[in-house]
């Protein structure tokens, strides 16, 4: 298990400027597909609630803001946040023995245990929404975070060989890559991923959302490699704060295409085992979805395909 040596200077990716007033930022193409989705909930919401486990409803959902937007008073509140959870003492049961030293640690231990049961498997997208979703708790009912967990738009980590759970101190590293990011950020790939017939159907989605192009990575790998450094490694790159910026920018992809594709907002695609290897079952909806060492809720995969429902009620903006 890993320990993280984190001050300001780690945060150098989140925004250089937290000093500051951040400029409102969002690139046309991408606000043109963030209003299309929304248009499409706005439309679909009067038979929505009627359907929904909740009293959610969509105009009082909370609103995740991208990194970008946020002022500098707001980025510097998240940071503190984050600090937060890197300087509280771990819940995680000692009986476990994970590693786990700070609060920041139980949620890596909990990505490390389950890389390989919850990554090119049909529980990748719904695992991490709520794993994200869980940790956005964390800052703030445990850090006092008044704002919600935001994506990061413009800096989105390959696999390594896991230690697994062990206390293991040292600090996190990045090697940010502009020339990777500027490649695989496009609208093409924005397109590709969300209205185009490259994304017609959830197992096209979840191709182009890793494999991009075919020449370089899509979103979600690309991102990891952008950042490089930890997060170059599968199991532990939850160690760098970044990973969650990151990972609500995977997360607003996938609602953004949910969205656009409301009749399908419910399927899933892949199985239950790394790449299918070894060959498996499909994943489906009933599967559950457990974050054992976080102590929270077991629930299933169809319980968290709508960010509007189940536990969630949340959009992005
Ligand atoms: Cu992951």
């Amino acid at each position: 298990m890993h320990t993280i040596k984190i001050q300001a200077a780690v945060f150098a990716l989140l925004g250089v400027s937290t000093t500051a007033g951040a400029a409102p930022y969002q690139t046309d193409y991408v606000q043109r597909i963030q209003d299309q989705a929304f248009f499409a909930l706005q439309e679909a919401e009067p038979t929505a609630v009627l359907i929904r486990n909740s009293t959610c409803r969509l105009e009082d959902a909370a609103v995740r803001k991208n990194w970008e937007v946020l002022s500098g008073d707001e980025r510097k509140e998240y940071i503190r946040a984050v600090k937060c959870l890197l300087s509280s003492p771990a819940k995680t049961d000692p009986a476990l023995d994970t590693g786990a030293r700070v609060r920041h640690e139980d949620f890596a231990a909990q990505h490390i245990n389950q890389t390989l049961e919850v990554h090119v498997t049909g529980n990748f997208l719904s695992w991490h929404r709520h794993y994200i979703w869980s940790y956005e708790k964390a800052l703030r009912n445990e850090c006092g975070y008044t704002g919600y967990l935001p994506p990061l738009q413009d800096g989105m980590i390959g696999v390594g060989v896991a230690n697994k759970l062990r206390y293991n101190p040292h600090c996190v590293s990045r090697d940010l890559s502009s020339w990777l990011a500027t490649r695989i950020y496009t609208e093409e790939a924005l397109l590709n991923l969300t209205i185009r017939e490259t994304a017609e159907d959830i197992a096209g989605f979840q191709t182009r959302l890793e494999s991009g192009s075919g020449v370089f990575p899509g979103v979600h790998s690309g991102g990891h490699q952008t950042l490089s450094g930890s997060n170059s490694d599968l199991y532990s790159g939850v160690v760098d704060p970044a990973f969650y910026l990151h990972h609500s920018m995977v997360d607003r992809v996938w609602w953004l295409w949910q969205a656009l594709h409301l009749d399908q907002a419910k399927t899933i695609s892949g199985t239950i085992t790394f790449g299918n290897r070894p060959p498996s079952r499909n994943a489906t909806l009933d599967d559950p979805i457990e974050l054992p060492f976080l102590g929270v809720e077991r629930t299933t995969i169809g319980n968290l395909l709508d960010t509007l429902d189940g536990p969630y009620c949340y959009v992005y903006a």
